[in-house]
């Protein structure tokens, strides 16, 4: 579990807003209503939603790519401000929790952390399901990790039947030299482009763009559930409406068959009157 609650009340932009997939980059009105009917809530305790008007968002994310890339480190930077430069290797996959409040909305980020190592692939791979978030690493300093990209994405990607929001990170650019650093984003940006993903350079040594890292993907998964669930809403109601037109009342039936009695036609009965 996270250490501390996090406060987001702009929203981060992406890193290179040319090239993003995700063009959002301002709070939608859905956003702001959500976050009026809530502003009036205290928030002094992390479990007592239930039974309020609060009622607790959330996104599974899962941070894929080869061996000892550094997907665990983003999370020690992110989660616990750690970084360790030994080793130790994920064994399956870790699992984090961080609780951020979005315009005073709360918002938990699930995370899983999978292992690189092969023999791990099978039990990494049963947790892709599910996903909002697919977030693809390689190491900036070693490009062979690039090219194995498209096949973490698409392994994590074909686990779900909608496609999650796609996040490609070069981690570790404190190794790369000031010099390199273009070719790395023009090499990645291309790489991001194929994946239909956004670009994310980061250090989990020196802590740059971690932070803003997460709250673009907390703020782009919390829009983008928003807008789904607001999509939900309309297709629920548009079937309902559908089957409450299909249902031929017997007032109705009558009005068929007896075609000449047009004076029943728009008649009801009783139990209709709020229809
Ligand atoms: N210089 C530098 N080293 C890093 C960075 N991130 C990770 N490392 C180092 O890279 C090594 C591997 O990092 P991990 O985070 O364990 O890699 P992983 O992707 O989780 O590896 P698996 O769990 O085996 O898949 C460690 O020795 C880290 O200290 C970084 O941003 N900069
Ligand atoms: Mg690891």
């Amino acid at each position: 579990m996270g250490l501390k609650s996090r406060q987001i009340t702009e929203f981060t932009p992406a890193y290179d807003e040319s090239t993003t997939p995700y063009g959002l980059n301002q709070f939608t009105p859905s956003a702001r209503s959500l976050s009026d009917v809530n502003s009036g809530f205290e928030r002094t305790s992390t479990t007592s939603f239930s039974g309020s008007k609060v009622s607790i968002r959330m996104a599974k994310t899962v941070f894929v790519g080869d061996v000892g890339v550094g997907k665990t480190s983003i999370l020690n930077r992110f989660c616990r401000d750690t970084f360790d430069d030994t080793y130790r290797a994920t064994i399956g996959v870790d699992y984090e929790m961080e609780r951020f409040w979005i315009l005073n909305v709360p918002f938990n980020l699930q995370i899983w952390d999978t292992a690189g190592q092969e023999r791990f692939k099978c039990i990494a791979a049963s947790y892709y399901r599910g996903s909002n978030i697919i977030v693809t690493v390689f190491d900036a300093s070693n490009l062979e990790s690039l090219s194995t990209c498209q096949r973490w994405m698409d392994d994590a990607v074909g686990a779900n039947t909608v496609v999650p929001i796609k996040f490609l990170v070069a981690t570790k650019i404190d190794l790369v030299p000031q010099g390199h650093r273009d070719k790395i984003h023009q090499l990645s940006l291309r790489m991001a482009n194929l994946l239909q993903a956004e670009y994310w350079p980061i250090s989990s040594k020196s802590g740059e763009n971690v932070e803003l890292f997460f709250r673009r993907m907390a703020v782009l998964a919390f829009e983008i559930g928003l807008a789904n669930e607001v999509k939900e809403g309309l297709t629920n109601r548009n079937a309902q409406l559908q089957r409450e037109s299909s249902i031929v009342h017997p007032s109705q039936r009558d009005s068929i068959n007896v075609g000449q009695r047009t004076s029943l036609q728009m008649s009801r009965c009783s139990s209709c009157k709020n229809l």
